[in-house]
């Protein structure tokens, strides 16, 4: 059964009555917000958090000037419901259809949804989303990627849009700017599907022998860039994105919006498409690392992170802006190109000590880098606290002072403390969530996973997902890697953390959650 989201627009109009837009002149000053999710990004990654065959000199950096998350998680182990989860505060698996988006997907997001940029939005602040969105744009249906496709992330609380639709690896290859696309020629029209090949546009499966990066895993569909992708499309060539210099333009995007706004609050919603596949460095980035094309993005993202840092400071904002940094899901080595990723990887361990990966229920699918920096708010340390970005919204509307209307992001709290290192208070729970829509339920240092007919292992990758018919407990504490499922020795905690999770489920209306992917 499929279940309404509780934001009823009957809420906002009593908003409004809240609703400050402009500062009075003697409140403090309300630090700026940039939340960047980068993408695929392990916690074994940076070099902040361990590695040593890659450095990570900016992102370093941050986290020295910051607060250095060692226990916190994103939703789910894929990219579009951990997007959903963090920008609406409800968890994805409560809703149908949040799974991998194509990138013909419609807009995922209901309108109506109070969403975490509407919260920013009504407090006053200029609000963007720049890169990387896979959430969907557009009516149901599908997107018509050649009039102004609405509904775009303006309907649902971001004043400007520069974005990736999807992924890299997914067809249209463009950028979208406030529902246009960029570049577009209107007599080259864009069609795009997922279901049948549209145009004559070579194909990966047709015409191997015109790829410049060779799949290994699905990625055989329409060739662009030389580079075949996911999904079909034909037209806009005077759009089409140039591999190479996608963070480029992302990091000059993000980098212009904060300068533009220097003058009043505003809230950056950031993706980089970096570390996702195709992995394609920009030439300056190629050949950098010891780990090829993978570490090489990993480079690149570490300069983009640098880049921003650098505009902030040069412009007097770095004190008080609050810059979050951290990663939509875990790592993954082989994703569906012949990169040499696996080939090269050497001694770094992306999971770092974790079992599984990306699309994983083990702790490598969602125990994510996180890193928090705000030098008029947050002093620099460890933050050991158990942690969850479901949170991240209802804490920055904390910050901020703002109420939300009744319903909106019914499942995050205010952990505002822990997000300024000022308590290292664990969370009562962290719920992950694999590619399979499979929950897992953490507390107090314990690991259940529920049962499931899923399948064990991915089969492109070849991860293990965390599906199994029995369900799992883990003492995470003694057994951070996972190895000792201890179920059958400890019956009633099992079964304790199986009603605490069904209790979340249950959700704060009581509505079951739809049980597809
Ligand atoms: C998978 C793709 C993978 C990636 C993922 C989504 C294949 C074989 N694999 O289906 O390459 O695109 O979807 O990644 O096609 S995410 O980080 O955006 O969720
Ligand atoms: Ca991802």
């Amino acid at each position: 059964m499929n279940r309404k989201l509780l934001l009823l627009s009957g809420a906002l109009p009593a908003l409004a009555l809240t609703g400050c837009s402009t500062r009075p002149a003697d409140e403090p000053r309300k630090p700026n917000i940039v939340f960047i999710y980068s993408d695929d990004l392990g916690i074994g990654d940076l070099s902040c958090y361990g590695a040593t065959a890659v450095q990570t000199p900016n992102i370093d950096r941050l986290a020295a000037a910051g607060q250095r998350f060692t226990n916190a998680y994103s939703t789910s182990s894929t990219s579009t419901p951990s997007r959903f989860g963090l920008l609406t505060g409800m968890y994805p698996w409560r809703r149908e259809n949040t799974g991998i988006a194509p990138g013909n997907s419609e807009l995922i997001i209901p309108t109506d949804c109070y969403t975490l940029a509407d919260m920013a939005h009504e407090a006053g602040y200029a609000t963007a989303a720049i890169g990387k969105w896979h959430l969907g744009l557009g009516p149901a249906g599908g997107t018509d990627f050649n009039t102004e496709i609405r509904p775009n992330t303006q309907d649902i609380g971001f004043d400007y849009e520069y974005i990736i639709p999807a992924t890299v690896d997914r067809v249209p290859c463009v950028f979208v700017e406030n529902g246009r696309v960029v570049g577009l020629d209107s007599a080259d029209p864009i069609t795009v599907s997922y279901t049948e090949k549209v145009g004559d546009w070579p194909t990966g499966e047709e015409n191997p022998e015109l790829v410049r990066l060779k799949p290994s895993q699905g990625h055989n569909q329409t060739i662009v860039n030389g580079i075949p992708r996911i999904g079909y499309m034909t037209g806009g060539r005077s759009a089409l994105w140039v591999d190479e210099n996608i963070a480029d333009t992302i990091a000059m995007r993000a980098c212009r919006f904060i300068a533009d706004h220097r003058d009043r609050p505003f809230f950056l919603y950031m993706g980089t498409q970096d570390v996702h596949v195709p992995r394609v460095p920009h030439p300056r980035f190629a050949g950098r690392s010891p780990m090829g094309a993978r570490g090489d993005v990993i480079l690149q993202l570490d300069w983009t992170i640098g880049e921003v840092m650098r505009t902030l400071d040069s412009l007097g904002l770095a004190d008080n802006t609050l810059l979050i940094f951290t990663s939509d899901n875990g790592p993954v080595i082989d994703d569906g190109y012949a990169d040499r990723a696996q080939e090269l990887l050497g001694d770094h361990r992306p999971m770092s000590i974790y079992r599984g990966g990306k699309y994983s229920l083990y702790e490598a699918g969602t125990r994510i880098p996180f890193i928090v920096r705000w030098p008029e708010g947050v002093a620099p340390g460890e933050q050991p606290a158990l942690f969850s970005q479901i949170d991240v919204y209802a804490s920055l509307a904390a910050l901020l002072g703002r109420a939300l209307p009744e319903g909106a992001a019914p499942d995050s709290r205010d952990r505002l403390e822990e997000l300024l290192g000022r308590s290292q208070e664990d969370r009562s729970h962290v719920v992950q969530q694999n590619l399979d829509n499979t929950l897992s339920l953490i507390r107090d240092g314990w690991k259940y996973l529920e049962p499931s007919d899923g399948p064990a292992i991915e089969y492109w990758t070849k991860t293990e997902l965390g599906n199994a018919p029995a369900p799992q407990l883990y003492h995470l504490t003694e057994d951070p890697c996972e190895r000792h499922d201890i179920a059958a020795r400890h019956p009633e905690r099992t079964a304790a953390m199986a009603r605490e999770l069904e209790a979340v489920e249950a959700g704060p209306d009581g509505d079951p959650r739809p049980k597809s992917r």
